[in-house]
């Protein structure tokens, strides 16, 4: 069984989510997303709007999604691809190169980020009563 494996906050997930996720499964048979905490969102300087245990729940609906554990910290990934005898990292290429020490473990993939959609963005607009 090819595992992947891939990180984010997910909050208010939207069709940039989604498409990272089904390209990220297209790559092997089994998903993990590694989920940020609200701990560690305080570190990415991030304040989702749902709480972690409501960001898992959504995760857990979609279909692309076989398991969702927690991202406490920027340094546990390499145990996460031991530990999961993971095959293929994925990340958004927002953050192409940051994960290259990866490839001493497993595949590292960047995929093309979605345009015109943000988490941001839905905030953004909704102040401006933009929608
Ligand atoms: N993404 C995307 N297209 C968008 C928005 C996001 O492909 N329009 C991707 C990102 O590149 C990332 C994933 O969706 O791979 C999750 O995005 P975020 O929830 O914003 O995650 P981020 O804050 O980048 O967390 O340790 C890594 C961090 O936890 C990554």
């Amino acid at each position: 069984m090819k595992k992947v494996i891939t990180y984010g906050t997910y909050d208010l997930i939207h069709v940039g989510h989604i498409n990272l996720l089904r390209r990220a499964k297209e790559l092997g048979d089994y998903l993990i997303v590694v989920l940020s905490s609200d701990e560690f969102n305080a570190i990415k300087h991030k304040t989702a709007y749902h709480s972690y245990e409501d960001r898992k729940i959504i995760l857990e609906a979609i279909k692309y999604v076989d398991e969702v554990i927690p991202e406490y910290t920027w340094e546990q990934k390499v145990k996460d691809v031991v530990d999961n005898k993971v095959d293929v990292f994925v990340m958004g290429d927002d953050w192409k190169g940051e994960f290259d020490f990866l490839k001493d473990y497993c595949e590292v993939v960047y995929l093309p980020r979605t345009e015109g959609i943000s988490t941001s963005k839905i905030k953004n607009d909704l102040h401006l009563g933009k929608k």
